[in-house]
């Protein structure tokens, strides 16, 4: 069955069982600038957008210091640090999909931040890599551009291609306890034309932030359609209610016909194993940690 019919399907199953009228929005637009991060209103650090492009420079030793990060003034706890994690290995676009590098025979992404006169690195490896933090500023704001690196195993020049990094934020405050933020990701490109530099990053807003698998088993099928069906129409989705169990897939606070077409559009679908090793819950063996 096409993704049309899917939806046509699954909209007759819900007319049927509601009467509320349904909405239409807009398609989630990308756009390359600074991470925006504040703190949501359950106290977890909120990092948007989601996924961000980036250029190495190969006239500057495959480096760049883009995307930053910036907030507003206040933003967080005055003499607390936001630092990062990397949640998993480097990864590089196969054109469907992103494949894992093995750091001991390929690329790895090195990330770097000077403090006066001193560099604290932390490079990608196997699984999960503990970062390092950099204080919040005298008036609690945090505008911070850290170095990204592409390295070869070999010293060469690293190879072209496009590289996902996911990594996450978190604050060392105290009180109020912060939660750490969702996973976020950076596609870095090194020489590919845009249009491929594009797809990439819609792939990984498609595949791993939005993932419609709500009820959790590896398919998407009428066992996640049921749960968007029992939160049709609802509103005030938020942290607080996890976003309408989950049926509010895009997040934007409502479940309607975007999440529906989620769904739809991953209909019997099992969810392959690079969007399994991406899923939130995989720190995986090898663990590192940088300083
Ligand atoms: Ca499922
Ligand atoms: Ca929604």
């Amino acid at each position: 069955m096409n993704i049309f019919k899917t939806v046509t399907v699954l909209l007759v199953i819900l007319t049927f069982s509601f009467s509320a009228p349904a909405y239409a929005h807009g398609a989630p637009n990308l756009h390359e600038a600074d991470f925006e991060i504040e703190l949501d209103d359950c106290n977890a650090i909120h990092v948007e957008p989601h996924v961000l492009g980036s250029e190495f420079d190969a006239l500057f030793f495959f480096w760049t210091d883009e995307p930053g990060f910036d907030s507003n003034a206040g933003a967080f706890p005055t003499g607390s640090s936001i630092g990062f994690n990397i949640l998993d290995a480097l990864k590089k676009w196969n054109g469907n999909g992103f494949d894992i590098l093995d750091p001991n025979t390929e690329e790895t992404l090195t990330i770097s931040f000077l403090f006066g006169s001193t560099f604290a690195t932390c490079e990608t490896g196997a699984g999960f890599v503990e970062g390092f933090d950099v204080p919040v500023a005298a008036d609690g704001s945090w505008h911070k551009h850290l170095g990204y690196t592409l390295s070869s195993v070999d010293n060469n020049d690293p190879n072209s291609g496009i590289y996902l990094l996911a990594l996450e934020l978190y604050n060392t405050s105290s009180e109020p306890n912060i939660t750490s933020s969702n996973p976020f990701w950076i596609v870095f490109n090194l020489g590919i034309p845009e249009d491929d530099h594009h797809e990439a990053i819609h792939w990984v807003e498609e595949n791993l932030y939005q993932l419609p698998d709500l009820e959790q088993d590896g398919y998407i099928d009428f066992k996640d359609f049921a749960i968007l069906a029992s939160q049709w129409l609802h509103t005030n989705c938020d942290c607080r209610n996890h976003f309408c169990n989950g049926a509010d897939i895009t997040k934007d606070g409502r479940v309607d016909l975007l999440d529906l077409s989620k769904i739809a559009s991953n209909w019997l679908k099992p969810i392959d194993d690079s969007k399994e090793e991406n899923s939130l819950n995989q720190i995986v063996d090898g663990a590192g940690r940088c300083g």
